[in-house]
């Protein structure tokens, strides 16, 4: 079915093998579904309208491949992807499979893991680069403890410090063009995961020796599984300059991460943040780090990925629908120019300091009664964006 929300590639569209490949295995129940071949993938979500595929480098090739095994895999990989025109935007390390990495990998108190995670990563990241990648993203679900008798916090943070600056530089040095992209969690597999939201890693990039290489990547579950406003987190990454990949999908608030499909569950939420990534212009990838639900069999996996994809081109017609509707403009403008602010495109005044300014800001008197008693119109503003959202605007 052709449609105004049928996906295309340049919507930038992108899912990890481990998405659509998740077998539904979970905690309490194993695998529900038959793995799919990676080259089925490629071609399935070529299908599809997506424009890229990501993966772990164990998503591919088994961490115990031989090295002649390991290139026949990316033989036949790589040539689905010629033979379907998919692109690979972004890779990654699985650091958090192995058992080896049960006391984190850059941070275990094992030096020798430590090491194996730096070995492990840069096969990784070589991998990344001969399949086309230019992003490589960090998501350091063992990176935490369950007690905190078990090491000292700084000095995780300076183990993991010390893990990006040297990947950084191996990247410089063999002259990758990628950059790395740090994806923040607060628990889950870990008690507590070191660096636990978005506002975390921004801070610890501005502690790395290449800053400009290192940006984040958030995940709409992981922000609302620390009780916070997804949308707000990335218009922070945007501010920075540092919004360089994004994981969307949907999570309750209060559970374990579901990593459900984009939207399904919050709706609101997932249109404000698909309005912030349009109206910003973002040319990042769109991507879906989220699974069918544990009930699907692989047609309802593919149902997961169409409905991800067609939700967010939904969202994105209600935000033009939102920025063209007078009504909601009107008040939004009223808003804008009180006080002798902005109006329209032109933004409010900045309040830059000067001897001159400061001193008129002394002098200047504020009637303060009416600013107590106006009202702002919030509620009249939310009704109509819900109304726009249910439709019936
Ligand atoms: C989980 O949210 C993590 C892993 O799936 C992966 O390392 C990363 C890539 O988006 N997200
Ligand atoms: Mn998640
Ligand atoms: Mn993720």
């Amino acid at each position: 079915m052709q449609d105004a929300y049928t996906p295309r590639p340049e919507h930038h569209f992108t899912f990890g093998l481990w998405t659509v490949g998740n077998p539904g295995r979970d905690p309490f129940g194993e695998p529900v579904r038959a793995p799919i071949p990676p080259a089925r993938i490629v071609h399935k979500l070529a299908e599809l309208g997506a424009y890229g595929v990501n993966l772990h480098d164990n998503d591919l090739v088994p961490s115990d491949a031989a090295a002649s095994e390991r290139d026949r895999i990316v033989r036949d990989f790589t040539a689905a992807l010629q033979a379907t025109g998919l692109q690979v935007p972004m890779a990654t390390t699985n650091l958090f499979s192995d058992p080896a990495f049960r006391d984190g990998a850059f941070t275990s108190n094992d030096a020798r893991v430590r090491a194996y995670a730096l070995q492990k990563t840069l096969a990784a990241i070589d991998l990344g680069v001969e399949l086309g990648a230019s992003m490589y993203v960090f998501w350091g679900g063992r990176e935490g403890v369950e007690t905190n008798a078990a090491k000292d916090a700084r000095s995780a943070l300076g183990w993991y410090r010390d893990a990006i600056n040297f990947l950084c530089d191996y990247v410089r040095a063999q002259r990758y063009d990628m950059r790395f992209a740090l994806e923040a969690k607060p628990n889950e597999p870990r008690g507590d995961i070191f660096l636990p939201t978005t506002g975390h890693m921004l801070a610890f990039i501005y502690t790395l020796d290449h800053p400009e290489m290192v940006g984040l990547n958030p995940e709409v579950a992981h922000e609302q599984m620390a009780g916070l406003d997804c949308s707000h987190a990335v218009a922070q990454a945007l501010d920075a300059g540092k919004l360089f990949h994004i994981d969307l999908n949907g999570q309750k608030l209060g559970r374990f991460d579901q990593d459900l499909r984009f939207g399904s569950d919050d709706p609101k939420g997932a249109f404000f943040l698909v309005k912030l990534l349009e109206d910003a212009r973002w040319p990042g990838m769109r991507h879906f780090d989220s699974h069918a639900y544990r009930t699907e069999d692989e047609d309802g996996v593919w149902d997961f990925a169409s409905g991800s994809m067609r939700t967010y081109l939904i969202l994105k017609e209600r935000a033009e629908r939102f920025n063209a509707d007078p009504e909601i403009q009107q008040l939004l403008a009223e808003l804008r120019t009180r006080g002798g602010g902005g109006g329209g495109d032109k933004p409010a005044e900045r309040i830059v300091f000067s001897a001159e300014r400061a001193r008129a800001l002394q002098a200047e008197t504020f009637d303060l009664p009416a600013i107590r008693r106006q009202g702002y119109a919030y509620e009249r503003l939310d009704q109509l964006t819900m109304e726009l959202l249910l439709g019936v605007r």
